[in-house]
């Protein structure tokens, strides 16, 4: 009998093209409801019961018991979740995935980065526009995202945004960003006469988007939906370094990949404070 080599998913001309002229690109029910049930599990657990893992999830407890009024101190990030989570590490290492990473890289093996997920209750601020590669660096090309919508992603409880195109620019510095809107102050002016545009997800979708195209999101007003999401960064085995802060790197059957430090210095200079740099996109 023939070993089954088929790709676990594949892209047709017609979404590869797309990726490529607009720098992203959204595949339906990737995920099964059954996956998504079994992350939801696992990341709502931790998170009722306010239990901090050290280093990848502490949220903010005050001093006197009470809950921080900013729902992102009560539910910040999850880190790394493939570091502490087994559901994290498949995830991110899914063939699926994996399939249609390797395609939008025209077919150069992802390394697998780093994997977080947003919790983002009503209430929330958003993470304004920005380019993922000024954090992570990934060099020489880019890096590339996997967002998984864990609830919708819509509008009203702050869906994720591409501004569509924008992946052939360079990294630019970010200019401060409104804090009463977002949590990260960093922010990347769309060119102009281009708009973000809201890519509107259903459970189990994904939207796959190159490091350099210009994203974000505005808060969550809905007043009831949250916002989960599974988010991997992913780099082609062709790029020589990254930032350290995701070491170790993962190929696609687990094992780890040695990859340089990047250099620092990057759009903002030499002289920028890299050690206030969010070190995640
Ligand atoms: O999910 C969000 O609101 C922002 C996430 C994001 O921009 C990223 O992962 O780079």
């Amino acid at each position: 009998m023939k070993a089954n080599t088929a790709p676990a998913y594949t892209l047709t001309p017609a979404q590869r093209e797309f990726y490529r002229t607009e720098g992203y690109l959204i595949v339906r029910q990737l995920w099964t409801k059954a996956e998504i049930a079994a992350i939801k599990r696992v990341i709502d657990d931790p998170a009722a019961a306010g239990q901090p893992i050290p280093e990848y999830w502490e949220p903010t407890v005050n001093p006197d018991g009470t809950l921080d009024p900013d729902p992102l101190k009560r539910y910040p990030r999850m880190l790394h979740l493939h570091r502490h989570q087994p559901i994290g590490k498949s995830m991110m290492l899914d063939p699926r995935i994996g399939a249609i990473v390797r395609a939008l890289l025209e077919d150069d093996d992802p390394i697998a980065c780093q994997s977080m997920v947003y919790f983002k209750p009503p209430g929330s601020r958003g993470q304004a526009l920005h380019q993922d590669n000024f954090y992570l660096m990934v060099k020489p090309g880019t890096c590339i995202a996997a967002w998984t919508a864990i609830d919708p992603a819509i509008t009203e409880n702050g869906g994720l945004s591409v501004v569509p195109g924008t992946h052939t620019l360079d990294i630019q510095c970010p200019q401060p960003a409104d804090s009463k809107r977002s949590f990260v102050n960093n922010y990347v002016p769309p060119p102009d006469g281009r708009q973000p545009v809201p890519a509107n997800l259903a459970p189990g979708d994904v939207l796959f988007f190159n490091g350099s195209v210009i994203h974000g999101s505005e808060p969550n007003t809905h007043p009831t939906l949250w916002r989960r999401s599974f988010i991997a960064h992913y780099m082609p085995s062709t790029a020589e370094e990254i930032v350290s802060w995701y070491f170790p790197l993962h190929d696609f059957n687990g094992r780890v990949i040695e990859r340089k430090s990047s250099a620092m210095g990057g759009p903002c200079g030499e002289d920028y404070d890299w050690s206030k740099l969010e070190k995640f996109a």
